[in-house]
């Protein structure tokens, strides 16, 4: 463990310091000349964090991507512009930017997360992690590059494309540790293989920034011979290192819950929901400066967990996460997370991990589900027909999903792979040329 005074703290210890962190959270939010929170808190009935507790939670006001959208691009900053060292942000799902500041001591506690992270992972000092995040506004590679540093390792700042290039360093430095989106991973995978090169000496790799389900795990580690490690972030609250899976349990990602306090609650109602249910991810910055951030929603639905965990980590761990709120297809009255139709099309194994939903609306009084997956070969000796796999497919994904998905199964290379940002799984076809070569 990087700092396992914290990672390890008895559970009593951590609540009390949460506590007290919140409290003065929402004097130094109270404090904010005009700020939204104030504001909001003053609403609810809170004029001072003291006497405040962990349960009182619950009736403290929310915070959202449109509070940052509104008070774009420095309305929510809770320190003099001057003392901010750095910004990040990310495209948004909306297409608009939201950005997000940092102090000098914001970016040290970064560091600090993405340092736990990469130690979860089996890193140390002498490690060399081959960092394929993007660098830039995204949050993905500066934050992992400072926690390597943080840690005492090497860091190889590569950032994402220029596949080639990549291969060619990956069997050049011999990094123990690959960090990169998992549809990126798999794009090194089929690199390092189409060059000779299919084993490495990648140990762990620590993929986040998308969605990706335990059956993309098992086919990246099948394919680049490491153990697949989750970590999840987001702009708003830090960037990566908000949570992260350890190497021991690998079912779960370990919240740094000492700065981020996690809540899941109902989608729609916004009411706690308890442990073990998913529901929309919550939180709440305890120790950062520039943009502290009171309940934030996330809009990822994911499950929290407290069980003891052999890592020895007492951090509660959320699962992976199962969709975006705005993700979400309704389909003829039936709701459908990418990630469900993921599932059933990787546990196939005549097919490439590399797939593609298509939602086509050219009718909306019939709207259609396609998913387009590639075989792994052309027509290799044992594996079952093109129209066996198509039937099979279509009836799994009628009984998981209760919802009839046409399949199109594509020659290899068909699905355009993600070289650099993150992944797109669905596309929708309104009308004109369909979004991929070969579909009618
Ligand atoms: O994606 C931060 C990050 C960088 C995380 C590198 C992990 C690794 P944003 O660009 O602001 O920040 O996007 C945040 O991405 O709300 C989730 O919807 C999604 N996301 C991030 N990590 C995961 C993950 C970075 N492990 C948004 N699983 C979040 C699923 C993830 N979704």
């Amino acid at each position: 463990m990087f700092e396992p005074d914290a990672e390890a703290m008895p559970a009593e210890t951590l609540a009390a310091l949460q506590q007290d962190r919140l409290r003065r959270l929402v004097d130094l939010l109270l404090a904010v000349p005009g700020g939204l929170q104030a504001a909001r808190l003053r609403d609810a009935g809170v004029t001072s964090g003291a006497g405040l507790t962990l349960a009182d939670l619950p009736r403290l006001p929310f915070t959202t991507k449109r509070d940052l959208w509104d008070g774009y691009p420095f309305g929510l900053l809770a320190v003099p512009r001057e003392e901010v060292v750095a910004v990040h942000g990310s495209s948004g799902t909306g297409g608009r930017p939201t950005l997000v500041a940092y102090t000098r001591d914001d970016l040290r506690l970064w560091s600090r997360m993405c340092a736990r992270a990469l130690a979860a992972a089996g890193a140390t000092p002498a490690s060399i992690v081959h960092n394929a995040y993007g660098y830039g506004l995204f949050t993905g590679g500066l934050g992992i590059h400072q926690g390597a540093i943080e840690l005492g390792a090497t860091v190889v700042p590569v950032s994402g494309g220029m596949t080639a290039r990549q291969v060619t360093l990956i069997t050049d430095l011999k990094p123990d540790i690959l960090t990169c989106t998992p549809s990126y991973a798999l794009r090194l995978g089929e690199a390092l293989t189409e060059a000779g090169h299919p084993s490495t000496s990648l140990r762990a790799g620590i993929f986040g920034a998308e969605p990706w389900t335990d059956a993309l795990r098992a086919r990246i580690q099948d394919l680049l011979g490491l153990r697949a490690l989750d970590i999840y972030g987001l702009s708003e609250i830090i960037g990566p290192g908000v949570a992260a899976e350890c190497v021991e349990a690998a079912d779960g990602l370990h919240v740094n819950e000492d700065h981020f306090l996690v809540e899941a609650v109902d989608p729609l109602t916004g009411t706690p929901v308890p442990d073990g249910t998913p529901g929309e991810l919550v939180f709440t910055t305890l120790t950062k400066q520039a943009l502290p951030l009171l309940r934030y929603r996330t809009g990822d639905i994911a499950a929290l967990r407290r069980a003891p965990c052999p890592c020895g980590r007492t951090l509660v761990k959320m699962s992976k996460i199962t969709g975006r709120k705005d993700d979400m297809l309704v389909i003829r009255g039936v709701n459908v997370y990418p990630s469900e139709v993921e599932r059933v099309l990787l546990a196939e194994p005549a097919l490439a991990p590399d797939y593609l939903l298509v939602l086509d609306e050219r009718d909306p009084a019939q709207l259609r589900l396609l998913a387009c997956v590639e075989r792994v070969t052309n027509g290799a000796a044992g594996l079952p027909s093109v129209t066996d796999i198509e039937s099979s497919l279509q009836s799994r994904l009628r009984e998981t999903l209760g919802l009839s998905v046409a399949v199109a199964l594509l020659p290899p290379g068909s699905i355009p792979r993600t070289e650099v940002g993150k992944a797109v799984r669905v596309r929708r076809w309104s009308g004109g040329e369909p979004p991929l070569a070969g579909l009618a």
